[in-house]
């Protein structure tokens, strides 16, 4: 296999550039450009220069012997000067040594993987890392990357291990004189299979990893005219949408999606629902209807009862004469005038998102691990009272779990994973 380098610091120009070198060719790479290495994972100052003996750069030199390294391999890292024309040098210098090539997107990573330094999950963790935006998607980002997703499923993988070999006991040495024991042997078993599809239903039936990333939907729902423009518009705290006094202004649905206090949101406005003739403002209710069907979250700004028993009932134009009292069911009054009242809103609706987000202290799983967990309960729970039938389902969930973990991940997967990656990473 090749030894591939890469910039693994950001885009030159930069005070300072990490170029990485990893393969079984990385120490002699290294020392073609800098001489004598230092000792390993001991920083030293060393000048580095090209095949003629010219000074490209001075750089900090850092060796790391594989196997106990980031990819599994001999790693050595440059921390050189930041410029272009440095950089340019110095990966032109090792590009004509042998047995060297620049890296791939993510390709550092993925010999980690290779190497069995981290597994899929931690790899996923990593990728979702480098692409949070929000503390929340951090916090659940790095859970996953330090393992804690792959430690779960490892401890299923084992459980289901340890009944699977209880189970081949029976099989091998089923007495035929206490048939009452092995049944009872039996019995304990499936009792246990159970606690463990319980177990693994409870994480797969936990918020996905993905609504932190996607947003919440929040949709704005209500008649013509109720200040739902108004209140996306305060909310998103920009005027996307148009407001106006004449009733049936906005037709189609208006998205902003939001940040705030490290939540992300999908702020949606809608038509006013009305009964009409117009065939475009037809359109626009039917779409307004399907928009707050599929919501995580409505707020409803009608005085009559909203479509769904969830929705955050709002007492809209609290300001108006004759609206100062709250009425039985709303839960908050706002008014475009009164900011206190979009906070409380935003209180709401953060403490709403709290319980439809994963939290921090737990872990997430990624739509495709809860596929197959979920598939792993199936097979723990689609059960006979054959023990061999049930030895070989076990066998099954196992092979489920395994999957999660990457442990039979083709290149195809690989590629679509690494591809996420930037070069260097
Ligand atoms: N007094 C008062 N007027 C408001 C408030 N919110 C909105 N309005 C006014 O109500 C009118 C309608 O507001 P919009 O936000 O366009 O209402 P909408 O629900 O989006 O209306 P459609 O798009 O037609 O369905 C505008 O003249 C707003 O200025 C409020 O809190 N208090
Ligand atoms: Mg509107």
């Amino acid at each position: 296999m090749k030894t591939i380098f890469a910039v693994s610091s950001g885009r030159p120009p930069a005070a300072i550039a990490v170029v990485r070198i990893s393969g079984s060719h990385a120490f002699a790479a290294a020392q073609a450009l800098a001489g004598p290495l230092p000792a390993p994972r001991h920083a030293s100052l060393r000048g580095l220069r090209d095949g003629d003996g010219a000074l490209l750069d001075r750089a900090l030199v850092i060796v790391f012997p594989g196997p106990t390294t980031a990819t599994g391999e001999d790693l050595v890292e440059f921390h050189c000067h930041g410029g272009r024309a440095v950089i340019a040098a110095v990966e032109g210098t090792l590009s004509v040594l042998p047995g060297l090539r620049p890296a791939e997107p993510g390709e550092f990573t993925r010999r980690a993987l290779t190497n069995g330094r981290i597994d899929l999950t931690e790899a996923e963790g990593l990728a979702d890392l480098l692409e949070a935006e929000t503390e929340g998607q951090r916090v659940a980002a790095m859970t996953a990357a330090e393992g804690r997703v792959s430690q779960a499923v490892r401890g299923w993988m084992d459980s289901v291990a340890m009944l699977s070999a209880r189970i081949e006991a029976i099989l091998d040495f089923a007495d035929e004189d206490d048939v009452a024991s092995d049944t009872a042997a039996f019995d304990a078993i499936v009792g246990e299979i159970d606690t463990l599809a319980a177990e693994i239903e409870t994480v797969v039936d936990a918020p996905p990893v993905e609504r932190l990333k996607d947003g919440l939907r929040v949709v704005i729902g209500g008649p013509p005219n109720s200040g739902k423009s108004t209140l996306l518009n305060l909310l998103g705290e920009r005027d996307a949408a148009i407001v106006s006094p004449i009733s049936g202004t906005t037709r189609d649905r208006i998205e902003v999606p939001v940040i705030r206090d490290g939540v992300a949101y999908v702020l949606t406005d809608t038509a006013g629902l009305i009964e009409t003739l117009d065939p475009i403002e037809a359109i626009g209710v039917t779409r307004a209807e399907d928009a707050l069907a599929a919501a995580d979250i409505v707020l409803w700004l009608a005085d009559t009862a909203p479509p769904r028993a969830d929705a955050i009932w709002l007492h809209a134009r609290a300001d108006l004469p004759g609206r100062g009292d709250l009425p039985a069911g709303r839960t908050l009054a706002i008014a475009q005038t009164d900011r206190g009242s979009l906070d409380r809103l935003w209180g709401e609706l953060h403490q709403r998102a709290a319980a439809m987000l994963p939290r921090g202290d737990g872990i997430a799983l990624k739509q495709h691990q809860r596929r197959q967990c979920g598939l792993a309960v199936e097979a723990l729970r689609n059960r006979s009272s054959d023990p061999l039938i049930v030895a070989e389902q076990l066998r099954q969930a196992r092979a489920i779990l395994a999957g999660v973990l990457g442990l039979d991940a083709t290149g195809e997967m690989l590629d679509a994973l690494f591809g996420r990656f930037c070069i260097g990473k």
